[in-house]
């Protein structure tokens, strides 16, 4: 190529950049499911400042906190951000599972050991392959996040055997499996969106449920359940996606800006999510006097033996070539 033409090359490359950003609209949406109190939540604003910041103001994100983009439809985020409705979200796994089936890995009951067991098979060939499957459903992936290791509180009484979850009426986000594990263990599932379920729980009117941490301590949860058994059964991983159809007008150098804020927001937030979690689960106990249940490795083995059934189908049903995978990474990690 001789270089006049080169350089014409360039500066038509360059002018199509402009252009594509001269065209952008004034406001991006971002949807999030919860609140600024979280982890989560924190995540999503300091995005948005930092993509702001770093575009000179031409991406301009607001965010939706509390699933206002979904009217409370929590399990609809996924479609809507492949529609090009929300045009980023950061996400919970266990709600896009409505739409991509293969993220029930992580809702295998007791699956995950460890932070160090979920961090390995993220970056190993199933993670990889969750990004690429987002992708061919119409949303960008661009890094992990996490929502926490799901604990189960109550108001009514201590949960220290498998038995004594019986006849318990416990929310679940409406996603199948969920409710597959909590009927594994004779308690009743009561399907229900977030903004719901946290108006129950102010009100008294929800017995139990299951989130992480931190959000039982931001949502005041122990206020209304005293109870917690630290039972580590679900993980929730986050992802930072952006629609396709976004994706698609946004200029190549844009998009770089968009991949270093993303990957660098979501490893704080990874962080800031185990802070006070790992090595120290008193904190429910300590600072809000909830009344902590740990389980020892027999006992664990008697609450995971029940979920045996709900394991071996959702693993057969959607991570027939996955699954063995993820559990060699995960036993190579201990
Ligand atoms: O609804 C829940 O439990 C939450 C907030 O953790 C999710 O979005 C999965």
């Amino acid at each position: 190529m001789n270089r006049s033409l080169a350089a014409a090359l360039v500066l038509g490359l360059g002018t199509l950049t402009a252009a594509a950003a001269a065209d952008y609209k004034s406001e991006f949406a971002m949807s999030v499911v919860v609140s600024e109190q979280a982890p989560w939540g924190r995540a999503a604003a300091r995005f948005a400042e930092a993509v702001r910041y770093r575009t000179q103001g031409r991406i301009n994100i607001r965010n939706h906190y509390d699933s206002r983009l979904l009217a409370d439809r929590q399990t609809t985020e996924f479609q809507l951000l492949s529609e090009g409705v929300a045009d980023f979200a950061i996400g919970s796994t266990i709600n896009w599972s409505a739409q991509v089936k293969e993220l029930n890995l992580f809702s295998l009951p007791f699956m995950f050991p460890s932070y160090r067991a979920i961090d390995a098979v993220q970056a190993a060939e199933p993670g990889r392959r969750l990004f690429k499957l987002i992708e061919q459903k119409g949303v960008i992936a661009i890094a992990w996040g996490e929502n926490g290791f799901r604990e189960l509180t109550n108001s009514r009484r201590p949960i220290r055997r498998p038995e004594d979850l019986h006849g318990l009426r416990v929310r679940v986000v409406g996603i199948p499996i969920f409710i597959d594990i909590v009927r594994a263990f004779g308690a009743s599932p009561v399907s229900m969106n977030w903004g719901e379920a946290v108006e129950a729980i102010r009100q008294g009117r929800l017995e139990a449920q299951e989130n992480p941490v931190w959000l039982i301590v931001p949502y005041r949860v122990w206020q209304a359940h005293k109870h917690v058994t630290l039972w580590h059964c679900t993980i929730d991983p986050l992802i930072l996606g952006v629609s396709a159809k976004t994706w698609a007008g946004l200029s190549r150098e844009d998009q770089a800006i968009v991949r270093k804020a993303g990957a660098e927001v979501m490893a704080l937030e990874k962080k800031e999510s185990r802070e006070g979690v790992e090595g120290d689960l008193d904190t429910l106990q300590k600072i809000y006097g909830m009344d902590e249940v740990h389980l020892s490795s027999s006992v664990l083995k008697a609450f995971r033996d029940r979920t045996h059934a709900v394991y071996a189908k959702w693993s057969d049903e959607f991570f027939i070539d996955h699954t063995p995978t993820t559990e060699k990474i995960i036993e190579g990690s201990r």
